[in-house]
């Protein structure tokens, strides 16, 4: 299957992209920075373990809804003897794509601040993740998986779609880890159990660009049953919006539990245990 990570990921290759002796020597405070509460740490982090990390503290990896708030950040910074950090932001976007997202909140990226001559990647390459330090003095497009930035986390933000609070994730983690993260919000991994509301999230991810993503559901099954049922509700799964040549798996192979992706026109059934997908709490 296309785009879905695998939980073995062998050999990857992480290194620091800066490093000055001049800087402090690292930094990992809860500040108060014009009445918000951050969590600042400037040690490296993979964007996973960033994201993971604020969101153990249910926080979420920081967003510049407005440019004043990055500037606001940046001042902070310089201010604090911390400029030469790099820190994650929560900016994504699809390889194939060039519309920018802040993965924590879902909104598109309509204000950027990027340093000078960024971003300097183009579509089909692989800088799909926003970065910064201060002394930049702007954002970088950077690739995801290769760099240990420092994080910044704020308290979460979520959103309302036809009136239905969800939380979207993301960022690639296993069913169990997607399940635990609902349930650190007290919330459920998403059931598609109200009317519409598979087509309502359905267009709200494709217009948010969520639509090249993989996103685990609540439904699973037993190995041998053809029954889906919403773990979330205990419910059983009665309307099925299943994407072209799915279900493929048949009764006695593992593929019990259901994502989806907007781009394959719908569900899929697959091995819970081997990828790193999105999720969708609500
Ligand atoms: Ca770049
Ligand atoms: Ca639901
Ligand atoms: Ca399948």
């Amino acid at each position: 299957m296309l785009f879905k990570s695998f939980l073995a990921i062998g050999g990857t290759f992480l290194f620091v992209q800066a490093f000055s002796l001049s800087a402090r020597v690292s930094f990992k405070e809860l500040v108060t920075i014009n009445g918000t509460e951050y969590y600042i740490d400037s040690n490296g982090f993979t964007t996973s373990d960033a994201k993971l990390t604020c969101n153990s503290m249910n926080m979420s990896l920081i967003s510049f809804d407005e440019p004043s708030e990055y500037e606001t950040i940046q001042d902070w910074l310089l201010q604090n003897n911390l400029q030469t950090f790099w820190f994650w932001t929560s900016g994504i976007r699809s390889v194939n794509s060039e519309t920018w997202i802040w993965g924590s909140t879902g909104e598109n990226i309509t204000d950027f601040t990027w340093a000078a001559g960024q971003p300097d990647i183009n579509p089909g390459q692989f800088d799909t993740c926003i970065d910064f330090r201060a002394n930049s003095q702007g954002w970088e497009d950077d690739e995801c998986s290769i760099y240990l930035f420092g994080i910044i986390c704020l308290l979460r933000d979520y959103v309302t779609i036809n009136g239905t609070e969800y939380y979207i994730d993301n960022f690639g983690v296993s069913r169990d880890e997607a399940k635990a993260d609902c349930d650190s919000r007290n919330m459920t991994l998403l059931a598609f159990d109200e009317p519409n509301e598979w087509e309502n999230a359905r267009v709200w991810l494709l217009f948010n660009g969520y639509d090249w993503d993989w996103f685990w559901t609540s439904a699973i099954r037993h190995v041998n049953s053809t029954t889906w049922i919403w773990e979330s509700t205990g419910e059983e799964v009665t309307e099925f919006f299943w994407g072209a040549d799915q279900p493929d798996i048949t009764p006695g192979e593992l593929e019990t539990c259901l994502d989806f992706r907007v781009r394959n026109g719908g569900w899929d059934d697959d091995d819970c245990s081997i990828y790193l997908l999105g999720f969708i709490c609500e």
